[in-house]
């Protein structure tokens, strides 16, 4: 595996890549064009001042998250093959620069969502949180302006506030699509692209549903060990691949984690790795990466990424906001470091277990 950090490109983002390149064992970031549209083709020029600035810190370019998809793809309207087409013209762009990983979400209207982006734990960091109680009380319409005060003078993903202005507009766009069609809207879009990620090698991610049920009554469709394997069947092709999201299929405490990395072998990815801290079974809130800190047993998360030859990207994900940091939340560094050189640990230990045979020292 290699270990990276999601990085949202100089103009955007408070961690720069040198303090990334700082990180012990950190060699790549997953990164994107942050100020293009989803339907935008994105340009060869561009995708190479990335790449240099990227290679100029001395780090490489593990991977895109996200190459968004325009909402014409996901409702399946009329000119989608439009819009379609533009990301193919995206993907060869990338492809022939060598970026082989691209990350995306099939998910309608929201990114993730969370209820709080600055809830104080026993320690006083700060963490994301979301409480089905409060998604319950909340005028979908508002949702953006209920958390934008705790952005930090930020733009988060999925949550631009341009996308935001338009919200209503976006429910009326998938009044209608049910889970069905949004899957069957899917499927058409990879089937199209698959000869391009063929030709160039390029593995596409599907990202999570997060939280992985259903939330304003949108359709929501990749969220499960079934969902998952179903669409993994439907178009059974090795570029047709997912980012496993361990705090994202681990909001639902009926996915059992390791059992669907094991049940995914040869089609993760892209590894997003976090935990959680559950209060109830619907009020979570993010917690250090260290399993003592929240609900997950991480070493069986790693264990089963490594048992299945897990060999692309992986990123510590959200980190709580410590140590004075401001910065998008959930994306500052000294958190996510601390999450990588953990994660890092886990996996030499469980490396080093298996290439000893799992003996002991007497
Ligand atoms: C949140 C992220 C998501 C993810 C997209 C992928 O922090 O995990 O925004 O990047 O859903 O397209």
């Amino acid at each position: 595996m290699q270990m990276t950090l999601r990085w949202y490109g100089s103009r955007f983002d408070t961690v720069t890549l040198k303090q990334i390149r700082q990180i012990p064992g950190v060699t790549g970031v997953v990164t994107t064009l942050y100020d293009t549209q989803p339907g935008e083709v994105w340009s060869t020029e561009r995708i190479r001042t990335l790449k240099d600035e990227v290679e100029a810190a001395s780090l490489a370019i593990a991977g895109i998250e996200s190459v968004n998809i325009h909402d014409a793809i996901k409702t399946g309207s009329a000119d989608r093959d439009r819009y379609i087409d533009n990301y193919i013209e995206t993907l060869e762009n990338l492809g022939r620069e060598g970026i082989h990983l691209v990350c995306y979400n099939f998910m309608p209207v929201f990114d993730w969502t969370r209820t709080e982006l600055a809830r104080v734990r026993p320690d006083g960091s700060t963490v994301l949180a979301y409480t089905q109680e409060a998604v319950d009380a909340l005028d979908p319409e508002k949702m953006f302006e209920s958390i934008a005060g705790d952005m930090n003078g930020t733009v988060m993903p999925g949550w631009e506030p341009e996308r935001m202005a338009k919200v209503k507009g976006l429910f009326a766009l998938y009044k209608g699509i049910d889970e069905e069609k949004l899957f069957a809207n899917l499927v058409y879009f990879l089937e199209k692209i698959m000869p391009v990620c063929d030709k160039y090698d390029i593995r596409m991610a599907i990202h999570p549903d997060d939280p992985a049920w259903s939330v304003f009554d949108l359709p929501r469709i990749i969220n499960s060990k079934k969902n998952i394997l179903r669409l993994m069947a439907a178009v059974d092709n090795p570029h047709n691949g997912v980012t496993f999201c361990s705090g994202s299929y681990g909001t639902n405490l009926d996915n059992d984690l390791p059992d669907m990395i094991r049940s995914l072998k040869g089609r993760v990815h892209f590894a997003h790795v976090r935990n959680l801290k559950f209060i109830t079974k619907d009020n979570f809130e993010e917690a250090a990466h260290l399993s003592s800190d929240g609900s997950f047993d991480m070493y069986e998360i790693m264990k089963a990424l490594y048992d299945i030859g897990f060999d692309g990207p992986i990123r510590p994900d959200h980190g709580r906001m410590i140590w004075d940091e401001v910065a998008m939340p959930g994306y500052g560094l000294y958190d996510r470091a601390l999450g990588a050189a953990y994660l890092n640990g886990l996996w030499e230990a469980i490396e080093k277990a298996d290439q000893k045979g799992g003996t002991r020292c007497a």
